[in-house]
């Protein structure tokens, strides 16, 4: 069943090609500067504020932040877990993923089972997705012992994404990882494109506005971007990356 957040992002996909989200980790904020950055992004065209980190494991520090949030922005929070301590009773959705590359059954399914009672008791929105890491894959590979995907092998990432979407996932995540050098390739993300239907979430290491083209250009329907604003003034980075994104769509 589509839920409230699920149909404003596929109505916003919808009329405006590609959508970006706004990732926050709870571990390197506090409430009151993720409330700040959270504005900022909601004022530069951010469809959403993701939350949600690869070693965050408190959920106290998770409650203070996305409560913080929620009285701060209107745009939807979408938790980013990355594991059962990734969940807070103070977000609107959450991505129910499943790492696919992963060769422990934990990050298949295991801590889905114990999250999913968890999701249920605090009322929020699953979104299923099929996570998949490549290229350099960054601490999430580690912390989630996939085998990321080579960039010179996208037919293997093709092969992932249908899997997903044969599952009834109804999003794919290309995650190159937090941080990384080289974003997803444009090559890479046209070909999981190709055989696709679901919505493709892209992310990790996307820094400039050239770079934001690349991926909207091959067909991205989701760029997500964390790290690069903490390191800039996050208004005007943020307000870069969407200039940029949407320039692609008016073509
Ligand atoms: C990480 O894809 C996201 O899960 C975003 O990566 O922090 O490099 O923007 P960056």
């Amino acid at each position: 069943m589509v839920g409230p957040v699920e149909k404003y992002l596929l109505d916003k996909i919808n009329t405006e090609g590609t959508i970006h989200m706004t990732l926050v980790d709870p571990e390197k904020v506090t409430p009151k500067s993720a409330s700040a950055l959270a504005k900022d992004a909601e004022a530069c065209g951010s469809a959403a504020i993701m939350v949600g980190g690869s070693t965050s494991d408190s959920t106290s520090q998770l409650d203070n932040v996305v409560k913080s949030l929620k009285e701060s922005i209107e745009i939807p929070i979408i938790l980013f877990p990355n594991n059962v301590t990734g969940i807070t009773k103070y977000a609107d959705a959450i991505w129910f993923m499943s790492l696919l590359n992963s060769a422990d059954p934990y990050f298949l399914v295991g801590a889905q089972i114990l999250g999913a009672p968890i999701i249920k008791k605090f009322g929020l929105e699953p979104l299923p997705l099929g996570y998949i890491i490549v290229g350099e894959g960054g601490t999430v590979s580690v912390v989630g012992k996939a085998s990321p995907i080579p960039y010179n092998k996208p037919e293997l990432a093709a092969a992932h994404a249908l899997a997903a979407q044969y599952f009834g996932m109804r999003f794919v995540y290309l995650e190159a990882g937090s941080g990384v050098g080289n974003p997803v390739p444009g090559e890479l993300i046209r070909l999981v494109k190709s055989v696709t239907t679901v919505p493709v979430i892209v992310g990790g290491g996307i820094r400039t506005g050239e770079q934001v083209k690349a991926v909207v250009e091959a067909g991205a329907n989701i760029i997500v971007t964390g790290n690069v604003l903490e390191e800039n003034k996050a208004s005007h980075k943020i307000r870069e990356l969407v200039d940029n994104m949407r320039a692609c769509h008016k073509k």
